[in-house]
């Protein structure tokens, strides 16, 4: 009975420590295997000395390396510093802001840095080698981040909803707030601060008047409390109605004395709450948000009268420019463009411009938007979208470093040969004082955070780009999967080998060729190629292909919109032969006959059907290589990704009968061999999306 007891008792704990729930991220620092490693680590592990200086954050790092170590190393690190052997935090004024060095000398590991969040991401970036099992007996290497500011934007409504969001609801309660603070604050800031992020955005862009009032201040001060031990600052998004919201002002006028006058108290307000706020974020004139065209004034105008009144509090503003017109005769990728880049120049010096990564919206693959490179006399921000909106929610593996990375790495020519995007963004090509990258979270209440764990790698993978987009993706999936995955080679392999690929299979099975924009209305899951009527035409999907008896694609040479004349000669150059365009983003730039003969040697119809197609094969090769770490991952997340990548292979053929149904309307040929016609039809396809569409 006895025995039956003890093997039942030991049985439920090995359970408890092996399911893995995905809580913990990458900051797991369970017990390493490598005992040769460990007995490396455990040479320069047993104390921290703190020469540094003794702060919050200072005392944040000296803590997290600590319980890392304790956990990874099995030991106890102790305050008794020797002479040898131990972690030292050393000042050194040399090393740019929030940046580190990582030395060993005379039997001890040196960080030096010159602040103290440099300090703190060192002790991070220590934990992270030995995680990954580096050797640390010779390490010498500093690192720095090339932007400033790293934030995360939540989209995070009052009522706890997050739009687009698909891990639950918002992490943030705020009706339990500023008394109750969930613990889950504080794990959030760890993980941030781990990967660098220095700013975060607290609501969403579509903003309520709410957040500005006495009540929510003193709840947002709650938060910024938690997070500035972890190096993190708060920002909030804002309602450009608030003075009339709010201030029961006749109206919001950005010249208008009293409303510039309410501002200033307002941000008086906010700093005597949180002294080092960052500053607002604003969508305004964008999607029925209120905004300074509604008086006739500019984008200039709306956002120098907010960076007068946060100026005196070193505050910023972060105006976006996804703003669209409807403009029935025009085509809206130029949109933001011809908005925006007159008024360079225009900006008060603490306004940044935030430009999502391409022109239209987040799709899963888009030309760099041709603000980046345009607006010399403006710092420029780039935002990416973590959340997949377009990417098949938390339904679909997609690991988005690739997406960021191809972006960051697009040549914008502007200042001749290599510069890139992200060198507009980390101000290398223009000089920028402020330098910023903000990435829309994916994060909710989610036991393991993001919905699929596969997806925790797009939260760390934005992270690590944000710090240095010199990273390569392999790097940054080769860490995440240590440190989340495994500590078997061939698992790692197989999964780093999925990671990669991810991107380009989502690409093929939905918008292959450049196509874009044909996701379900409103939604945006699912597939939609037929929506010929919405409420403004460039919310539509045949807007976008323009399929038509001829060829299907958007003609944006100087022979269509000439949206391509928006960019330097040299991209020019690159995109505008339908001959020699990339076949990324043909679609983005041409219409195409259906015969025409494509680099591939196949015909333009074949090459459509052969990438929808294989992108559903894709699918199922990623199938059947995670089937092959089984037993090299935990148990609970193997079958939770397992499952979901079954229900991605659902959609992909969902995306592909529909599309090849629905194209095939307008280019009457064959479904092309060796592939077999869907076995539904259209109108069965087209009921799918129905269904999404019920409410
Ligand atoms: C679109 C989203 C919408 C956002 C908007 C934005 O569908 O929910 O409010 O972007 O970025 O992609 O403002």
């Amino acid at each position: 009975m006895l025995k039956k007891g003890i093997i039942l008792l030991l049985s439920i704990l090995t359970f408890q420590v092996k399911a893995d729930d995905g809580f913990r991220l990458w900051l797991k620092y369970d017990l390493l295997k490598n005992t040769a490693k460990v007995a490396e680590y455990k040479r320069f592990s047993s104390f921290v000395d703190n020469q540094f200086e003794v702060n919050s954050i200072v005392k944040t790092a000296a803590k997290e390396l600590k319980n890392g170590l304790n956990g990874l190393l099995g030991i106890s690190v102790s305050n008794t510093v020797k002479s040898k052997g131990g972690i030292i935090f050393k000042k050194d004024v040399s090393i740019p802001k929030e940046g580190f060095r990582i030395e060993a000398k005379n039997g001890n590991v040196i960080i030096s840095a010159q602040t103290d969040k440099g300090i703190l991401y060192g002790s991070f970036e220590l934990l992270r080698q030995i995680q990954t099992e580096s050797s640390i007996s010779t390490i010498n290497f500093s690192s720095s981040p090339k932007i400033q500011l790293r934030m995360l934007n939540h989209w995070d409504n009052v009522l706890g909803t997050i739009e687009r969001g698909y891990a639950g609801s918002s992490l943030w309660k705020w009706y339990e707030l500023p008394e109750n603070i969930d613990p889950r604050y504080v794990e959030y800031a760890r993980a941030n601060a781990s990967i660098g992020i220095n700013a975060v955005v607290l609501n969403n862009v579509n903003a309520s008047a709410r957040f500005l009032t006495k009540e929510y201040l003193a709840k947002v001060k709650a938060l910024a409390d938690v997070f500035r031990p972890y190096g993190i600052q708060v920002f909030l998004s804002v309602n450009f109605a608030s003075p009339k919201i709010l201030g029961k002002l006749k109206n919001s006028d950005p010249l208008e004395l009293e409303v510039r006058q309410w501002w200033n108290e307002k941000a008086k307000e906010v700093y005597s709450f949180i002294p080092d706020f960052g500053g607002f974020l604003v969508k305004a004139n964008s999607e029925g948000e209120p905004g300074p065209q509604e008086f006739g004034r500019t984008h200039a105008d709306g956002a120098n009268m907010l960076a007068e009144a946060v100026k005196p509090f070193n505050g910023l503003v972060i105006w976006r420019a996804f703003v669209y017109g409807p403009n029935p005769k025009g085509d809206r990728f130029k949109e933001a463009f011809n908005e925006f880049k007159p008024l360079d120049g225009q900006f008060a010096k603490n306004v940044i411009v935030q430009v999502k990564n391409g022109p239209i919206d987040f799709m899963p693959r888009e030309p760099f938007h041709p603000l980046f490179g345009a607006m010399p006399k403006t710092p420029m921000a780039m935002e990416f979208q973590i959340t997949q909106e377009y990417l098949g929610f938390s339904t679909n593996l997609v690991f988005l470093p690739s997406l960021f990375k191809e972006v960051l790495s697009s040549d914008t020519y502007v200042n001749g040969k290599g510069s890139t995007v992200a060198k507009v963004v980390d101000g290398s090509v223009h000089n920028y004082p402020i330098t910023a990258i903000a990435g829309v979270a994916n994060t909710g209440s989610d036991r393991n955070w993001t919905g699929h764990l596969m997806s925790q790698a797009n939260w760390y993978g934005y992270g690590r780009l944000a710090w240095n987009h010199e990273f390569t993706t392999e790097q940054i999936a080769e860490e995440w999967i240590k440190m989340t995955l495994t500590n078997e080679v061939t698992a790692q392999k197989t999964i780093k080998n999925i990671l990669l690929k991810s991107r380009e299979i989502y690409v093929n099975f939905t918008n292959p060729l450049g196509l874009h924009h044909i996701m379900g209305q409103g939604i945006h899951f699912g597939m939609e190629p037929w929506l010929e009527k919405s409420a403004r035409p460039d919310w539509t999907a045949i807007y976008y292909h323009r399929a038509d008896s001829l060829g299907i694609g958007f003609d944006r040479t100087a022979n269509g919109s000439n949206a391509l004349g928006l960019y330097s000669k040299e991209v020019q150059n690159l995109w505008n032969n339908p001959e020699t365009c990339d076949l990324k983003y043909l679609f983005w730039f041409h219409h195409v006959s259906w015969n025409q003969k494509l680099s591939t040697g196949k015909n333009l119809w074949d090459e459509l059907c052969t990438r929808y197609y294989t992108g559903v094969t894709e699918v199922e090769t990623m199938q059947n290589d995670w089937e092959k770490v089984k037993g090299s991952v935990d148990e609970e997340i193997f079958e939770d990704v397992k499952g979901r990548l079954a229900a991605q292979h659902r959609e992909a053929l969902n995306w592909r009968d529909a599309c090849v149904l629905y194209f095939q309307t307008h280019s009457k040929q064959a479904i092309p061999t060796p592939f077999i016609k869907p076995e539904r039809t259209l109108e069965e396809m087209k009921k799918i999306v129905e269904i999404y569409q019920l409410k």
